[in-house]
């Protein structure tokens, strides 16, 4: 018992450590101290804040996660504000395998941002929780034909698509998003959780009916 819970304090500690590290774009800050504080893990955007060109039909997001298995939203938002009324999914929610070097070279943003600033959030839901990073970014129109070298996937890393609804429910605080990605919440409502709940009672009242039958018999 001992041992068990102090390998699992060794284990929380490791993990403290890194989490994960946005290689691209440029974050506001690449310590992961506080990266379990949201909007941006500890940082918010000042004068000294680099701002890197996002290409609005396809560009990297490029991060090192120390996590084997983290579910990853990408986010986009327009303004300077992460709490902006205005966020978009850049790329379905998708499930990342083994630590290492990931990149999702195709994450987009809707057309009419070009020319403004916004920033890139990726938030990730962990073993330890949710963890948040983020990119200031000015938004430019095409494709990023021109692809970082952090973009890269480490040896054993790789990726499917994914459903998170506590990575959902960042997305859906915000107004604006876009309608073709808003069909997530719908498949909750054809099973309703009453339907398990009436089951399960249906059992228990079984249960208790043998036992006042055998307590009746005796
Ligand atoms: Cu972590």
């Amino acid at each position: 018992m001992f041992a068990k819970s102090l390998l699992l304090s060794l284990l929380t500690v490791s993990v403290a450590n890194a989490h994960f590290t946005l290689r691209y774009p440029e974050p506001l800050g690449k310590s992961a101290a506080k990266q379990d504080q949201g909007p941006c893990g500890g940082y918010s955007i000042d004068s000294n804040t680099p701002v890197t060109q996002f290409h609005v039909d396809g560009d990297a997001v490029a991060y090192a996660s120390s996590h084997p298995e983290v579910k990853v939203l990408f986010r986009i938002i327009e303004g300077n504000s992460p709490d902006g009324p205005n966020s978009f999914k850049g790329y379905p929610i998708v499930e990342q395998y083994g630590s290492g070097d990931f990149c999702e070279p195709k994450v987009t943003a809707p057309k009419d941002l070009v020319g403004k600033q916004g920033i890139v959030q990726v938030v990730q839901n962990a073993v330890d929780g949710m963890l948040y990073a983020c990119a200031y970014v000015r938004f430019v129109s095409g494709v990023n034909s021109n692809l970082p070298d952090t973009c890269k996937n480490g040896t054993g890393v790789d990726a499917d698509f994914a459903e998170d609804p506590s990575l959902e429910a960042i997305l859906g605080g915000s107004t604006g998003t876009p309608s073709s990605s808003e069909t997530t919440s719908a498949p909750t409502a054809t099973n309703p959780p009453s339907s398990g709940s009436l089951k399960s009672f249906s059992l228990v009242a079984g249960v208790v009916g043998f036992a006042v039958a055998i307590l009746g018999g005796l």
